[in-house]
């Protein structure tokens, strides 16, 4: 990552840290194990990437971030609720996540699932006050709208139902494309897409930003399936998770190569959809160079 680039996440990062923290009761409210449980996942240094795509594209419209922080806090929250879900026993049981113990591993499987349903539903209380409190209207309810979906049968669960089916079966490209849009693509789009709305965007900009982020969504799995390949547990090629899991990926179905080459096209192609936003779309776009080029 460039310094540049480096320290616009860090201070994109700080916002969100803060706002996070106040927008949940403290690991000392009663009765202190869910909040703890809360808390434990979502500060365990997750990179914030949802979040601060959100406050990239509302800031290709309006330089007041704070309009769109909450939103940006809510979509963190959701991401997190799905990975304590996906870590169960009954999804894809892992015992680690970002190198720490998983959630059910510390507070048991009942607090992990009461924790990220907690998450989930803060997440669109919070939504739902900030727009009422700032008289936002009809604004933030389409906002509030994108990201629904993409948390519901048209984004996450149906990606992830499609995830767990395949695994340990035979799966083709249209399989990927389907698992990846929904599962990875439609929260990373909504995130996008709704700091667009956020900052009162016409139709136009808002094609663009979604476009823009539809391909880096698919990008951002491609590569994160790309990381788990290559490094592995161990370090060792091949052994990751994923390959132990027999996972539907890329790297499973075409090689390494061709989807290093199809994650750099979607970025590119990315890249070009900001065409008419000529310089307030640089975070967005420096932000597509590094998902593509981060550790592989
Ligand atoms: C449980 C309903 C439900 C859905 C789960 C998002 C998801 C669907 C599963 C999580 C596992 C996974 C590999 C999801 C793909 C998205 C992804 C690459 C997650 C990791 O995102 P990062 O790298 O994570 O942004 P950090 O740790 O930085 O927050």
């Amino acid at each position: 990552m460039s310094i540049e680039l480096e320290s616009y996440f860090k201070a994109r990062q700080d916002l969100i840290e803060k706002e996070l923290d106040q927008s949940l009761p403290s690991e000392k409210a009663y009765p202190e194990k869910i909040h703890q449980a809360i808390r434990y996942s979502l500060f365990s240094g997750g990179k914030r990437v949802r979040p601060i795509l959100l406050l990239a594209g509302f800031e290709v419209l309006r330089d007041d971030l704070e309009r769109a922080l909450p939103f940006a806090c809510a979509i963190e929250m959701i991401h997190n609720y799905s990975l304590i879900h996906d870590d169960l026993p009954a999804m894809d049981d892992d015992d680690f996540r970002r190198g720490k113990p998983t959630c059910h591993k510390v507070f048991g499987e009942a607090t992990a699932i009461l924790a990220g349903d907690a998450l989930l539903t803060e997440a669109f209380g919070l939504m739902a006050k900030t727009g009422l409190e700032r008289g936002m209207g009809m604004t933030a309810l389409r906002a509030i709208r994108e990201v629904a979906e993409a948390s519901g049968l048209a984004g996450i669960i149906t990606g992830q139902e499609l995830d767990l089916d395949k695994q340990g079966q035979t799966y083709d490209e249209q399989d990927l494309l389907f698992i990846n849009q929904h599962k990875t693509a439609a929260l990373i789009r909504a995130a996008v897409v709704a700091g667009g709305i956020l900052g009162e965007a016409g139709e136009k900009e808002l094609d663009a930003l979604s476009g823009f982020a539809e391909k880096i969504g698919i990008a951002f799995q491609i590569v994160d399936d790309l990381l788990d390949f290559q490094t592995g547990d161990g370090g060792r090629k091949g052994e990751g998770s994923d390959a132990r899991k027999k996972k539907a990926t890329y790297p499973g179905l075409i090689g390494l190569n061709r989807s290093k080459e199809i994650a750099e096209r979607l970025s590119r192609e990315a890249i070009n959809c900001l065409e008419i936003f000529p310089e307030r779309a640089e975070p967005l776009r420096k932000i597509a160079g590094w998902l593509v080029s981060r550790g592989y």
